[in-house]
């Protein structure tokens, strides 16, 4: 019965876990409160007025003119309303940027997990190569940044718990951080209705000590990093061969590239992100390099997207000590 009982507790109100959970539980309580005014406020005049103007009441109906129209009135209640919505506008758009801002050297070393979503699963990579399916390990007070996409069709990655969600789309990357601030395990959803088995794509969130999360990683096999992977990767799909130091082939230099400004042939500059390091391979007729041909192959449909996210961070990789751009 206890376990039932948590159950709705759960459902009703999920706890609070991750360091932007309480402020996003404040602004939903105020905004309960707002609402909730607004509603006694209707509801009082309601009843006053249905009390004292019902039928056969003796209550004065005449008496003042008619009033069909008052400028005060209207700017009265008008501006207050608009004041009121632009507040909450403001405090959700605060809290919406401090939970996308990527975190600064002060919250210490984020570790970067790659994710994928597919129908009907959530598939992880860890920094160190592990690989998880459903079930993602991290650490207590340790931020975690999420670098997504999607196999298939749209999924959204929504942990209730930490007050995050963010939809997984093909051919994008999106990213998502958290820092968990309780060990426990937390559901993990899909929040896009993605097919028929959208309900059985759930998973969790099992956070731990930091001491108890290093000996978790210390017992798994480490098939390589992504990194590790990507170098060879890079030579497996013939990259090296245009973008190597002996190639006969004039194909940027790739190191120093992440995080920087790139001129683009077809005029104005784009930021070399992740999205920009996968669609130049993807789709390499999209933003073409100022000075250079466009002869670099597409690689679409070719290499999975685990191989992308892969292939990405060796990219990112060869930029040492870029402040760890999106
Ligand atoms: C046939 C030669 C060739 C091959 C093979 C090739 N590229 Fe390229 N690549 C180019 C050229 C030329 C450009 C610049 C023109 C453009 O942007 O399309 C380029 C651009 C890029 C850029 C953008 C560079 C910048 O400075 O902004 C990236 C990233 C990239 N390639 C990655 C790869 C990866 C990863 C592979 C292997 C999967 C690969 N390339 C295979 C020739 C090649
Ligand atoms: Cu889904």
């Amino acid at each position: 019965m206890a376990d039932a009982d948590d159950r709705w507790q759960l459902l009703l109100f999920p706890e609070s876990a991750s360091s932007v959970s309480g402020q996003v539980d404040t602004l939903f309580w105020a905004m309960v409160v707002a609402c909730g005014l607004v509603v006694a406020l209707v509801f009082t005049v309601l009843l006053v007025f249905g009390i004292r103007y019902r039928r056969g009441s003796p209550a004065s109906r005449r008496g003042s003119p008619l009033l069909y129209h008052n400028r005060w009135l209207e700017i009265g209640w008008s501006i207050p309303v608009l004041a009121a919505f632009l507040f909450f506008f403001a405090w959700g758009a605060l809290l919406y940027v401090e939970i996308l801002d990527p975190p600064t050297p002060e919250d210490g070393d984020a570790r970067r997990v790659n994710v994928i979503g597919k129908q009907w699963m959530w598939k992880f990579q860890h920094p160190e190569g592990i690989r998880e399916i459903n079930t993602l390990h991290v650490a207590v007070g340790q931020t975690v940044r999420l670098r997504m996409t999607s196999q298939d069709v749209i999924h959204s990655f929504f942990v209730p718990a930490f007050r995050i969600k963010q939809d997984v789309l093909p051919q994008t990357y999106t990213r998502l951080q958290f820092a968990p601030t309780k060990v426990g395990r937390f559901d993990l959803y899909c929040a896009e209705y993605c097919g028929l088995s959208h309900s059985g794509m759930v998973g969790e969130v099992v956070v731990m000590p930091p001491s108890e999360f290093q000996d978790w990683l210390a017992r798994r096999d480490r098939p390589g990093t992504p990194q590790q992977d990507g170098e060879r990767l890079f030579r497996q799909y013939g990259c090296s061969g245009c973008h190597g130091e002996a190639s006969s082939v004039r194909a940027p230099d790739l190191a120093g590239l992440y995080g920087k400004p790139v001129p683009l042939e077809s005029g104005g500059t784009v930021t070399a992100d992740a999205q920009y390091l996968r669609d130049s391979i993807v789709f390499p007729s999209k933003h073409v390099v100022a000075g250079y041909e466009p002869i670099m192959p597409s690689f679409k449909d070719q290499i999975s997207e685990e191989d992308l996210l892969k292939l990405t961070a060796y990219i990112q990789s060869l930029t040492p000590e870029e402040p760890d751009a999106p």
